[in-house]
């Protein structure tokens, strides 16, 4: 007997199909999200294709370099596409990317309702040595796009509509929010299409993993240092966790929704606000991260009840930088 399905899924639910399903819960909508999101989309697979060849096609070094004809730096190159895709989706008014100093507000003649903040390419430490890296996205809706104003960029985490990350790692993995839990999308090559393979994500209930950079231990806080010490010597007859650190957020991160655990990326004294961008990095994170049942600390508070700043000496929208970013499970906040 043939048994196609043993071997072959026959019912793909590809990336599109279920954003079009989510769209269907809201008789209302008109499609501007779906369509921003396939847009979004087309980025994604430009990047992760870009990605594979970066050895073959020189595609890695720094931006200007030259290398017989003019290269660009994949993350240059990763911005450019994203612009593109989501200006020429119609659907958008503000860009804020982590690789321009100043929100883009798009032409009034293509503007449509959304602002999308974006990493087009994180992980910069890790491109050229061939380690994971991904794009960062968080989307916003504006009041009126024909008015759209800076300050009305500059949202409280908790407004976020959706928000995903696209991991080019062993296989490229597109991870969705649209504020009805997480859905991990996987790039079938032979398709090019996100099939889901990660239907519904929840973080493990208890995790056996910490992540930080402890190199910058000597500049921590006292309660930062604590806490890691606990991770390594419990206290309370539990095994110590284990440490994981890529160093590129989205891997991080990925690793953290699968298996459970922390992640964090403390204020030191050398980066007294944290390092991390609010706006395209822990915001979208965050979201994610409670969607699928974690939580998501300043070491103050909600992550997601703050508001990015503008940095006014530089008066662009940088900034967003945070105290503390935690991405942990609720048990492990009880057991401290
Ligand atoms: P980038 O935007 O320059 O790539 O920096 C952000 C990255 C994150 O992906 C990662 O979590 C962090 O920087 C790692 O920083 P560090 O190398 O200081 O540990
Ligand atoms: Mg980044």
């Amino acid at each position: 007997m043939d048994h196609a399905a043993d071997t072959f899924r026959t019912d793909l639910m590809t990336i599109t199909r279920h954003v079009l399903n989510e769209q269907s819960r809201h008789p209302e909508s008109r499609g501007d999200l779906t369509i921003l999101l396939s847009h979004i989309v087309l980025g994604c697979k430009f990047v992760a294709s870009a990605v594979n060849k970066a050895g073959l096609a020189k595609l890695t070094g720094l931006a200007g370099e030259t290398n017989g004809e003019e290269q660009k730096k994949l993350d240059v190159l990763s911005n450019e596409v994203f612009v593109n895709a989501l200006v020429s989706s119609g659907r958008t008014c503000v860009l804020v990317s982590e690789e321009d100093e100043k929100a883009t507000f798009v032409d009034p003649k293509l503007r449509g309702k959304y602002c999308v903040c974006f990493d087009p390419l994180d992980g910069s430490s890790n491109i050229d040595c061939g380690v994971s890296i991904g794009t960062i996205f968080g989307i916003y809706m504006i009041k009126n796009q024909d008015t759209v104003t800076l300050e009305e960029v500059l949202q409280p985490g908790k407004d976020m509509i959706a928000a995903g990350y696209c991991m080019y790692g062993s296989s490229c993995t597109l991870v969705l929010s649209t504020g009805n839990g997480v859905n991990g999308f996987t790039l079938d090559p032979s398709l090019g299409e996100f099939i889901m393979t990660h239907p519904d994500i929840k973080i493990p209930p208890k995790g056996k993993i910490y992540s930080v950079n402890e190199g910058n231990a000597k500049n921590w806080d006292t309660p930062t240092a604590k806490y890691v010490e606990k991770c390594k010597y419990p206290t309370d007859g539990s095994s110590p966790k284990s440490l994981r650190y890529i160093g590129s957020m989205v891997a991080d991160v990925h690793r953290t929704l699968l298996y459970g655990g922390i992640f964090l990326y403390p204020a030191d004294k050398k980066s007294p606000s944290g390092k991390l961008r609010v706006m395209y990095e822990v915001f979208p994170m965050s979201f994610l991260m409670e969607e699928a049942g974690g939580q998501s600390f300043t070491g103050k508070g909600r992550v997601m009840d703050e508001r990015a700043k503008l940095v006014v000496q530089t008066t662009t929208l940088i900034a967003v930088v945070q105290t503390c970013l935690m991405l942990i499970h609720k048990r492990d906040v009880r057991r401290g």
